[in-house]
């Protein structure tokens, strides 16, 4: 009798080699930050769980000869992914994504390196390949196996089972890690490099068949609707006060409205920001709301920037990152404006290096720029002490006029602090969130107010105009206990929960003189048109959805990306329409049917603009959706011609 020969299937050797191996990498050679032992665990798994993923398909095959080059040329085509990537992140400290791959600059700035960027050593990455492709050669009668139904069973649901429980760990770890998809080093970091590369694929192709189905036929109806409903023709008063200033945008990280001239424990909150609202060269916007949605600061850089919708789903930073934009740095750079970022954080964070390469920005200042050590840093990173104080040097050196955004991080959940920070005592209440929160907002006041000195130190402060900005909340609804029991409330309603998205907006124009508070309804939405204006620059060939902020007849009402919005009379969400001084509920009255018309139904004063809310936030969602700017040349003065 012949013996039975032990046999170890190769898809099996191949997943333990390859997952191994990848591990490896991950951890040594990507600089992959990891915050904690799950983050450990995950990172170790998953090469594994994604291994094991493409190697297992081959039981499919019948033939033993057809499964081993199955896994030979998976083995060495995926080590070649790992090695692309690697040389990709030497030079871009970034993953791969499929617009990248085809976006000619960026790989032509890898052309010339990429030699620099191989080291000898990388032939290892291939080791795995070669033992697997030298048993599948040599060894074939030990490790093919004849798959009957029950091994091809175990393998799928093997397969799955893995699956399932690399993403249940990655969502715990990191909740909504795909709607919101944050950061690439993120979804490497919990569902591996390969499982981010259909992750990648599939929102690129999704995005992608929208784009190539549209063909521009809906522009000349926007424009339309634009010209007639949100463009204001006539100039307001303010504009061209700050002609050929430089503009210097904070975008303040969760700061809300209820924070300004607010106290706890018997303190200010913010003394700076309260100073700020008396002063002569300040216009304070009290009635501003943040219209984020899944994106968070980066859709509010994108509404500030396009005055154009983030979208209702994923950071648009993310999805459509590499559309045509016609955005406040091109427009400026016309006006031969230098425009930069200053963010000491990871650059490809919300994909903000490739998006801002759309939005033609000229340079951004990321976390490489700065000096982080442990001692200046907490939380999130650098604090926004060090980070205004290392900026100025880039500021001083830059060409004038420019336009720059610096976005602080300090203020940023779970609002973490260092003692010897804290110059205020916590709020005392169910939610540590919230009872953090102040010290966290008082600090960033501290760093603004030393930011202002900086400026007039390095003679930059006259020559420019300073524009603060909430980017979104800080406070969730999860802490509307703690939240009504602050704002000395029985509850927080849903009327109150739209007033809590109202973020402070500062525009302050040293020299100026005439500043005062304006409580007219205003959102993130406006601030391109308002820049625009300030500066005394025209743009009536643009397609935008905000208004000047100090026009007269603006649109008067401001849409948030749920649908909800507010006006200066009415308030609507979940479906209610409410009184936006009183808070009351607007009750729905029937409408009687007339002669030769039936019946609507009941109906709310709310309900004419929520048609064209609706309309507003559809006819954005098109331009994003199918790259609609890349058929409008913005320079003619003509339109598009029906
Ligand atoms: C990170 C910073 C904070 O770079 O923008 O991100 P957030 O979570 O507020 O969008
Ligand atoms: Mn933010």
């Amino acid at each position: 009798m012949r013996k039975k020969q032990a046999r170890l299937p190769l898809y099996i050797i191949a997943s333990l080699l390859f997952g191994l191996k990848t591990y490896i990498v991950y951890r040594f050679m990507f600089n992959i930050e990891l915050e904690n032992r799950m983050q450990e665990f995950i990172l170790f798994v998953n090469p594994f769980v994604s291994a094991f993923l493409i190697f297992a398909l081959s039981v499919w095959f019948n033939k033993a000869s057809r499964q081993m080059k199955y896994l030979r040329y998976t083995a060495l085509l995926f080590s070649f992914v790992v090695f692309a990537n690697l040389v990709f992140y030497r030079q871009f400290t970034d993953f791969i994504t499929l617009p990248q791959l085809f976006m000619g600059s960026n790989m032509t700035d890898l052309g010339s390196s990429i030699l620099t960027l191989i080291k000898p050593y990388d032939i290892l990455l291939f080791a795995d390949a070669a033992i697997v492709w030298y048993l599948s050669k040599k060894k074939e009668s030990i490790v093919s196996v004849q798959y009957l139904k029950r091994g091809k069973a175990f393998a799928l649901s093997m397969s799955l089972l893995l699956l399932a429980g690399n993403f249940f760990l990655a969502e715990m770890e990191r909740p909504q890690l795909f709607t919101r998809a944050f950061d690439r080093e993120y979804l490497v970091k919990n569902i591996g490099l390969f499982n981010y590369h259909v992750y990648d694929l599939v929102v690129h192709s999704k995005a992608e068949s929208q784009r190539v189905f549209a063909d521009g036929n809906e522009i000349p109806e926007i424009q339309d609707y634009i010209k007639e409903n949100v463009m204001i023709t006539e100039k307001s008063d303010m504009f061209g006060v700050a002609e050929g200033k430089n503009v210097i945008f904070i975008n303040a990280e969760s700061i809300q409205g209820f924070v300004v001239g607010n106290e706890v424990n018997g303190e200010e909150v913010t003394p700076f920001l309260n100073k700020l609202v008396e002063d002569e060269d300040t216009y304070y916007f009290d009635n501003f709301f943040e219209q984020t949605g899944q994106g968070n600061t980066s859709d509010s850089e994108f509404l500030v920037e396009n005055s154009l919708y983030p979208l209702s789903r994923g950071a648009v930073f993310f999805t459509h990152g590499s559309n045509e934009y016609h955005a406040l740095p091109e427009i400026l750079e016309e006006e031969d404006y230098f425009s930069a970022v200053l963010h000491a954080n990871n650059k490809s964070f919300w994909n903000r290096d490739g998006m801002y390469r759309s939005l033609n920005l000229d340079y951004f200042y990321s976390e490489d720029a700065y000096e982080i050590t442990d001692e200046n840093s907490v939380g999130w990173g650098l604090k926004d002490k060090p980070y205004f104080e290392q900026s100025i040097k880039y500021l001083q050196a830059m060409e004038q006029p420019f336009y720059t955004k610096f976005i602080t991080l300090t203020n940023h959940f779970p609002f973490e602090m260092d003692e010897e920070d804290k110059s205020i005592e916590p709020y005392d209440s169910n939610s540590n969130t919230l009872n953090n929160y102040f010290p966290a907002v008082r600090y960033a006041d501290e760093a603004m107010e030393e930011f202002f000195d900086h400026l007039k130190q390095a003679g930059l402060y006259e020559d420019s105009i300073i524009i603060i900005m909430g980017d979104h909340i800080g406070i969730s609804a999860n802490h509307n206990r703690a939240m009504s029991m602050y704002l000395d409330k029985e509850e927080i309603t849903p009327y109150d929960q739209v007033q809590l998205l109202k973020v402070p907006l500062f525009v302050h124009i040293p020299g100026h003189g005439e500043g005062e508070t304006i409580s007219t309804v205003s959102g993130q939405i406006d601030l391109k048109p308002t820049i625009l204006s300030l500066l005394g620059i025209e743009h009536t060939n643009d397609i935008y959805f905000g208004n000047d902020l100090f026009a007269e007849n603006r649109k008067g009402y401001i849409a948030l990306r749920n649908g909800d919005f507010i006006t200066d009379d009415y308030l609507s969400t979940v479906g209610m329409c409410y009184d936006v001084d009183t808070g009351e509920l607007i009750d729905a009255e029937e409408e009687e049917a007339t002669e030769g018309e039936p019946a609507t139904g009941a109906s709310t004063p709310c309900d004419e603009i929520k048609e064209k809310v609706e309309l507003e936030l559809g006819y954005s969602d098109d331009i994003i959706y199918g790259d609609l700017f890349r058929f409008v040349d913005f320079t003619e003065e003509k339109q598009v011609e029906k």
